[in-house]
């Protein structure tokens, strides 16, 4: 018994010290909780404002813009719509190129640009110039992101690497779009299409007889502006818990080829035997090696097609995608007039139909003529088949429902008028979106340079006496 005390003794003295431990590696690894400006470790009391009114997601943080064209606007779009302080800046007397290109209205920003930079405020800089640099340098001190799409390379060509701006600032995050990432093509210049080719969907995108094709979403562009918003907010919850800034690569490429994943899902398949879902194999084409392009077949394991409707000589758009999902086949058999297929061994399972789907399809569209676009969505969706019209860009500018959500909205603006944009398409309910105009050029010089960056007055002249931001004039221009 004696001897057994200390025994006791020991195992409790090790299990306190396990304990300590456990409770030592809890707190090393369990992540802290952050009130989402870095300064306590504890969430603050649930607001007692009415939701909506407490401010937007990203109050507080602010933004040094230096986006052009699409890609990069889009992300900063986003940030600012979520409540960023997004600041542009452009080239004095030029600025982003899109503010001129495809212009519908003589002298006024093109849409293009305007329904890219809404929210933002644009301040022109010249930043190979001294006194540029200067105002940069303020900037970057005082924004928590810098986000950037420009020519592999022409960052660093301005003086800006990072080891320039952490040293500056070292919270600040450096965001980047660039075509390609580290690799053979990483100092290629890339616009939209190119894009879209080397990620893999114009391979897989059109008809199996036809070139490969480019889709009218632009996934290379906005869709890798969507990845960076993503990889920014990511990195500015990190720094509440690191307090230092990192860089936030997105390359167009990895960004298609994440929205075209099911492809190289199917890549994969392909060596094991044929895409039984592709009505290529109904057909009794073979496969090659890679991944064929699927028309419009449906892009999961239900069969799916475009079928004509009632109209579609003289429109279009009179189609329908027409989804034959397996536990609709009933509802499907009756509503076009073909009972006998709910039974019929030939027709009644999935696997029955595959080698079938053209002949099948082509039967449910005699249906589907007789019918609106509209009203075989109302028919089908009442039993649960799912289809759905193919909306021309008329019918969703005009769509009441999607005005009601902000989805499409219609903006004023001082020298081109009232025009339709694309809202948020992220709805946030304590976060409400207001879509404002897009700024004209350098709009909010002074305010940036006074309000934001507390430059006296005589500095104010000083900087711009420069003509660090302002446009070269006409002689120098051409010496
Ligand atoms: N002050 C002074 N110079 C400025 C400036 C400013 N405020 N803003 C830009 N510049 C300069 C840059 O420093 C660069 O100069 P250098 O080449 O001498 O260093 C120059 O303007 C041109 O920049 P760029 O090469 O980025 O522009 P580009 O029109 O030649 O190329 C694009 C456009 C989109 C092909 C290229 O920027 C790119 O590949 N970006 C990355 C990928 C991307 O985002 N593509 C999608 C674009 S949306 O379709």
């Amino acid at each position: 018994m004696a001897k057994k005390k200390p025994q006791k003794a020991k195992q409790a003295k090790a299990k306190t010290a396990a304990k300590k431990s456990a409770r030592k590696v809890l707190k090393f690894t369990a992540p802290k909780k952050a009130n989402g400006n870095g300064k306590s470790n504890n969430l603050p009391k649930p607001s007692s404002k009415p939701y909506g009114q407490d401010g937007k997601a990203l109050t507080g943080v602010r933004i040094l813009d230096f986006t052009h064209v699409q890609s990069g606007p889009t992300c900063t779009q986003l940030l600012a719509w979520f409540g960023a302080d997004v600041i542009k800046v452009e080239r004095p007397g030029v600025g982003d190129i899109t503010r001129g290109q495809l212009r519908d209205v003589p002298g006024a920003d093109s849409l293009y640009f305007t329904m890219l930079n809404h929210n933002k405020r644009s301040i022109t800089i010249d930043s190979k110039h001294p006194q540029g640099m200067r105002v940069l340098n303020a900037l970057i001190k005082t924004c928590d992101v810098l986000v950037e799409n420009f020519a592999p390379g022409a960052l660093d060509r301005m003086g800006l690497t990072w080891d320039y701006i952490h040293k500056l600032n070292p919270r600040m995050i450096v965001a980047s779009v660039k075509g390609f990432g580290p690799g053979p093509y990483e100092d290629c210049k890339v616009y939209e299409n190119v894009a879209q080719c080397a990620g893999g969907s114009a391979s897989t995108t059109g008809f199996r007889e036809g070139p490969p094709l480019v889709t009218g979403a632009q996934i290379g562009d906005s869709g890798t502006g969507l990845h960076l918003a993503l990889g920014i907010v990511s990195a500015l919850y990190q720094r509440i818990r690191s307090g230092r800034g990192q860089k936030v690569l997105c390359a167009m490429q990895d960004g298609v080829l994440n929205l075209a994943r099911v492809k190289l899902r199917d890549q994969q398949r392909i060596a094991k035997g044929p895409l039984t879902e592709y009505s290529q194999y109904g057909e009794g084409v073979p496969f090659g090696k890679a991944v064929p392009r699927a028309g419009n077949d449906s892009g999961g394991g239900q069969p799916g097609w475009i079928l004509k409707c009632k109209g579609w000589e003289s429109d279009p758009d009179a189609y329908t995608y027409f989804i034959t999902q397996a536990p609709a086949w009933g509802a499907i058999c009756d509503v076009i007039g073909k009972p006998e297929w709910k039974t019929d061994p030939d027709y009644a399972t999935p696997k029955a139909r595959l080698p079938k789907l053209k002949a099948i399809f082509a039967t449910i569209e005699q249906w589907t003529m007789t019918k609106t676009k509209f009203e075989v969505m109302d028919i089908c969706n009442a039993v649960d088949i799912p289809v759905g019209p193919i909306l021309s860009m008329k019918e969703i500018a005009e769509d009441e429902s999607l005005r009601k959500t902000g989805t499409v909205v219609e903006v004023d603006h001082p020298t081109r008028g009232k025009y339709l944009s694309v809202g948020n398409p992220i709805k946030l309910s304590d976060s409400i979106s207001e879509v404002k105009r897009s700024p004209l050029l350098g709009e909010h010089t002074d305010e940036i340079l006074t309000d934001v960056l507390g430059f006296k007055a005589n500095e104010v002249a000083e900087i711009k006496n420069s003509g660090a931001l302002s446009a070269p004039k006409k002689e120098e221009k051409a010496a």
